[in-house]
């Protein structure tokens, strides 16, 4: 092994180093321009639905447009940096070893900073890939099946860049948007679709009441469109329930069972 000293006179080239950078990313991005499953947003059910379609042996990746993943959970509730989850949903956070302590009445309590790390080391390990920084703006629609979504540098779009994007073809795609559920919404504006919904249209979210939004996640959590899934806060927005604030229990479960949808969904996909 060299000695530090002798590492730090080693020669360093600025363009070997972006070489590298180039090479590298490159070959990601190229070898995820087609994947059985393409989920949106890194939150905690976008990170919980990556883990478990590449644990069901898909090749899958999350486009998160922020630079960094974990969606609301880093802030807990209030900025304490401490997520509820109950009884039925604690076996999700022990398979990604994230610590908690037992609180009142049932509920589990654990930290959300620790959480967001190891939702996504849970991910990355299952075998999915997360692109940071690529906003989802559009979506593959052919012969009334979604197939894909339609990338760009959240950059691009921050700054008004009149830059056009490229596509990236999927089985399946799942919408976990979080509370603004943009892809269902881009879905409707563009095919005028009816929604499996009250009113045919995206409901909106309702004021916050956590015991009841808790129990509807799963119910809402469905594909929506042939190959579009909606899960996490984008299934509350979706079909009109109450938001929760910050127990994730439902979340977590929105996720797994969104990768379940999505392993079946996906064997009912035909390339055009
Ligand atoms: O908001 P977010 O954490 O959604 P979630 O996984 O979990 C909701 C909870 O965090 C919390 C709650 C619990 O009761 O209410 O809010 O359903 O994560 C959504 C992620 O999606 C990204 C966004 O930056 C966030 O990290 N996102 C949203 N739209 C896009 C996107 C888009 N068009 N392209 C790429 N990423």
């Amino acid at each position: 092994m060299l000695a530090p000293e002798k590492w730090i006179s080693m020669k360093v080239d600025e363009s070997e180093i972006a070489g590298e950078i180039i090479k590298h990313f490159s070959r990601d991005l190229l070898e995820n321009l087609e994947v059985d499953v393409a989920i949106v947003g890194g939150g905690p059910a976008g990170l919980t639905a990556a883990r478990y379609v590449g644990r069901l042996g898909l090749k899958t990746c999350v486009f998160e447009r922020n630079l960094h993943i974990g969606g609301g959970i880093w802030g807990g509730g209030i900025l304490f940096p401490r997520i509820v989850v109950q009884e039925h949903a604690k076996r999700l956070l022990e398979e990604i070893n994230v610590k908690f302590e037992k609180g009142e009445r049932g509920y589990y309590v654990a930290d959300s900073v620790e959480t967001a790390c190891k939702c996504a080391i849970g991910a990355i390990e299952a075998g999915a890939k997360i692109f940071v920084g690529l906003s989802v703006e559009d979506l593959l629609i052919r012969e009334k099946r979604v197939g894909g979504v339609v990338i760009n540098w959240k950059a691009v779009e921050a700054a008004k860049m009149h830059v056009d994007p490229i596509g990236i073809e999927s089985k399946v795609v799942i919408d976990a948007t979080g509370h603004e559920a943009s892809l269902v919404r881009t879905l409707v504006e563009k095919t005028k679709v009816k929604l499996p919904t009250r009113s045919g249209g995206v409901e909106g979210e309702g004021p916050m009441w956590a015991e009841k939004g808790e129990s509807e996640i799963l119910k809402s959590t469905r594909e929506v469109y042939p190959g579009l899934i909606v899960a996490g806060m984008a299934a509350c927005t979706v079909f009109g329930s109450p938001r929760m604030g910050p127990i994730f229990g439902g979340m977590l479960l929105s996720g797994e069972k969104a990768a379940r949808i999505a392993a079946k969904s996906s064997k009912r996909f035909k390339r055009h």
